[in-house]
């Protein structure tokens, strides 16, 4: 088979023996699955969903604040003041992928290296000098997961904010002092580590009490979004793969989200059909990342009781079975493929993506909804994006002047704070926090995670029902060189300089550069 690829994959051919075939991509930009790493679909022999705020996309914000007011609830209840019953969530602030220093109490922004890029302290935002003071170098050593704790998920958000409130309400309480590690009241000592476990505790408690899931089941359609296209999008795989759903959640909470997405969804005149039957096999309670490692018991799931039968499992796979438990390595040896094979689809960098990648070699498709929002705010401020380009270009010629002559320029300090003043204002356009995937020029530490680690990422899955299954996404070809370097028709010069890179390209390049490329533009 040939593929041709004509001009950055506006337009796929494909020869094969007695057959050829011409797919025009004219896919809207909210219907893209941007690429990292080329892949052809027609390889992959099996497909993988994870079901919460992947295959089940949860109802932003309502969702959140739910868990949210949960959380504070049970912070209410351990003890907490009753002055945070009068926080309530504000989609506006939280940015999934900060990272919140349990030491200090504040919420960081940070690059793939641990570089901060912003730092809130509550709902206060700290600035330059004063960040210094935490973090003489603004770096943290982000492997140190005793201090740092990343919010990687969309769950994430509600603890996030709450953990936001505290920190404000006990600052500004005069019953408290504030001290550098935390809080004193009389003779106790409320450290920001321990206000951080509480709100873990109480996350905790709402997921494994049941709580959340009893208060979503009670009103799905408030809470969790239903697609028509998602039916569509499993018939349509299965015409030619395998299909698996391998989730953290336990079957009966399984059962009532996949009854309600595939059973109670289908197109009017299609055939109603159990929602099993959308799957070779299913797997609840698969304790990712253990999952992708050494995993726990594979058992059977009594789907009429929603108890799992003792003893582990060691017979073949059967039709319409629920397994619980188990392990990637168990999953393709009942279904008989190999991590190559799979196209696993999920929301969770860490749990879904980089694990299935890392230790079983997968390929991975993250679901990033947040993408909507990304993708709208830079087509309505694409101004600011060329204004930041042009003062990038500037103070690299300012700082190459200066290396030549070795006289200081007054113009580029004006220049590095237009850069700020930009940052700022861009960063204002997505919400508080600032962007999920830059800040600035800069790219998040969940940006670089998401280039490292998806094949391919769009903001719902469903996204794949717009793509042939045969489809080859072909990733943009990416020159990378930590040197000043001229390429041959000397239209492009790279030029690296602390942490960010700064890239001309030609007006001809530019005009290549389409969608798919837009993100990875952004990231430069
Ligand atoms: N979950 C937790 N704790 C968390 C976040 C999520 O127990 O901090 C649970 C959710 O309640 C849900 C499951 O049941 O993990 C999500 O699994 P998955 O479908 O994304 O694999």
């Amino acid at each position: 088979m040939l593929f041709i690829n004509y001009s950055f994959y506006k337009l796929q051919i494909r020869l094969c023996p007695g057959h050829v075939s011409v797919y025009f991509n004219c896919v809207v930009v909210d219907h893209r699955v941007f690429v990292n790493r080329s892949l052809t679909l027609e390889n992959i022999k099996c497909y993988g969903f994870d079901m919460d705020y992947t295959m089940a996309m949860y109802k932003s914000p309502d969702y959140e604040s739910l868990g949210f007011e949960l959380i504070r609830d049970r912070m209410v209840s351990i003890g907490y003041p009753h002055e945070l019953l009068r926080y309530t969530y504000d989609p506006s602030f939280p940015t999934r992928g900060l990272v919140i220093d349990t030491t200090y109490g504040n919420l960081l922004k940070v690059d793939s290296n641990g570089n901060i890029l912003v730092c809130s302290h509550g709902f206060c935002f700290i600035k330059g000098e004063d960040i210094h003071k935490y973090y003489p170098n603004k770096f943290i050593q982000r492997d140190d997961t005793e201090r740092f704790y990343i919010l990687n998920t969309l769950f994430n958000l509600s603890e996030t904010y709450l953990y936001t409130c505290l920190v404000d309400f006990f600052t500004r309480c005069t019953r408290y002092t504030k001290l550098l590690k935390g809080y004193q009241h009389g003779d106790l000592f409320m450290s920001y580590r321990s206000m951080f476990q509480d709100v873990r505790d109480a996350m905790d408690f709402i997921h494994d009490t049941g709580i959340l899931k009893e208060r979503t089941i009670k009103n799905l359609e408030k809470y969790v979004v239903k697609d028509t296209n998602l039916p569509v999008l499993l018939t349509r795989i299965k015409e030619v793969a395998k299909v698996f759903l391998a989730t953290n959640s336990d079957y009966n909470y399984t059962e009532s989200i996949m009854k309600y997405l595939l059973e109670s969804n289908a197109k009017s005149g299609s055939p109603k059909k159990s929602w099993h039957s959308f799957f070779d096999l299913v797997v609840v309670d698969t304790k990712k990342p253990l999952f992708f490692a050494e995993g726990t018991v594979l058992r059977q799931v009594d789907t009429h009781t929603g108890k799992l039968r003792i003893g582990t499992y060691t017979g073949d796979l059967q039709h319409g079975t629920v397994y619980s438990g188990g392990s990637s390595d168990i999953v393709c040896d009942l279904l008989d493929v190999k991590g190559k094979d799979i196209l696993y689809v999920g929301d969770h960098i860490f749990g879904d993506i980089l694990k299935s990648k890392k230790r079983q070699g997968w390929k991975t498709f993250l679901v990033v909804p947040e993408l909507i929002k990304e993708l709208q705010v830079w087509e309505e401020k694409k101004n600011l994006f060329e204004e930041l380009k042009r003062l990038d270009i500037f103070l690299v010629f300012f700082m190459f002047y200066y290396s030549l002559s070795g006289c200081f320029v007054f113009a580029d300090v004006v220049v590095v704070l237009c850069l700020q003043v930009l940052t700022y204002r861009m960063d204002m356009s997505y919400g508080q926090m600032g962007s999920l995937l830059r800040s600035g020029s800069r790219q998040t530490l969940f940006a670089s995670q998401l280039m490292r680690y998806a094949d391919l990422y769009s903001s719902t899955c469903i996204n794949l029902l717009h793509y042939p299954f045969n489809y080859l996404f072909m990733a943009p070809p990416v020159l990378v060189s930590p040197h000043p370097c001229y390429t041959e028709n000397k239209s492009v010069f790279c030029h690296s300089l602390s942490q960010r890179q700064f890239s001309f390209r030609s007006h001809r390049h530019q005009q290549h550069c389409h969608d798919e490329q837009k993100l990875r533009l952004l990231s430069l």
